[in-house]
């Protein structure tokens, strides 16, 4: 009888946990999107404003219980630093990821191709293989920023090679928010179609 209700315990509290990586370089608006996420899910969380976000040193890490209708599940979603001498450290959270969101700044036309280099980089890595590909063109609140097609087309070599992956270019705004839920609910759904080859952990 203990161990029945041991078990129902179990499964009344125990949810799916997902780790999402976002990565870009730095000043993509990695830690403002990881704000805005929180904000929209987590209730009493304020919107990240305008020259509020100093640059990330080491991580943001925060886990998100998706509210209904959602799926029951928690995000982790982690926020590591994109300056170049921190890059050598994503590789350490390939392995735990089951989706990975490459933010671009779409008015940074000046590093587009690094940006290119650095995604091809992350995608080309044996332990992001076979997890899904979310790139993020942000900033489109701003006049001067490139349009989604203008990114995609950027990002089309790599996508050639992503063609057995599953990925998908998106226009967002991390400061307004605009775009945001649409990009949560892609790397749901993905996450969990893709749950037998990458099993969440429970917890
Ligand atoms: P990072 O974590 O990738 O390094 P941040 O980037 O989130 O720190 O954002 C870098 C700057 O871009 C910040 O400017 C932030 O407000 C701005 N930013 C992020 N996302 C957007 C967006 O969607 N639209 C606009 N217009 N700006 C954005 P500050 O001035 O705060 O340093
Ligand atoms: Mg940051």
């Amino acid at each position: 009888m203990y161990h029945l209700f041991k078990g129902l315990y179990y499964y009344a509290t125990t949810k799916e946990e997902y780790s999402i990586l976002i990565l870009g370089l730095d000043n993509a608006g990695k830690t403002t999107l990881l704000e805005k996420i929180k904000s929209i899910y987590l209730p009493g969380v304020a919107a990240p404003k305008q020259g509020a976000q100093p640059p990330t040193v080491g991580q943001n890490m925060s886990t998100i219980p998706l509210p209904p209708p959602l799926p029951s599940i928690y995000l982790k979603l982690w926020d590591i630093g994109g300056q170049e001498s921190l890059r050598n450290l994503w590789t350490q959270y390939y392995s735990s990821a089951h989706a990975i969101v490459f933010v671009v700044d779409s008015t940074d036309k000046p590093r587009i191709e690094e940006c290119r280099n650095v995604l091809e980089i992350v995608v080309d890595a044996e332990a992001t293989e076979g997890i899904p590909i979310l790139m993020l063109a942000n900033k489109q609140d701003r006049d001067e920023s490139l349009e989604v097609e203008e990114i995609k087309e950027v990002f089309n070599k790599i996508a050639e090679r992503l063609s057995a992956r599953d990925s998908r270019v998106l226009p967002v705004s991390a400061l307004t928010g605009t775009g945001v839920r649409e990009a949560v609910e892609w790397l749901v759904t993905r996450i969990m179609m893709n749950k037998e080859y990458r099993p969440p952990l429970m917890r």
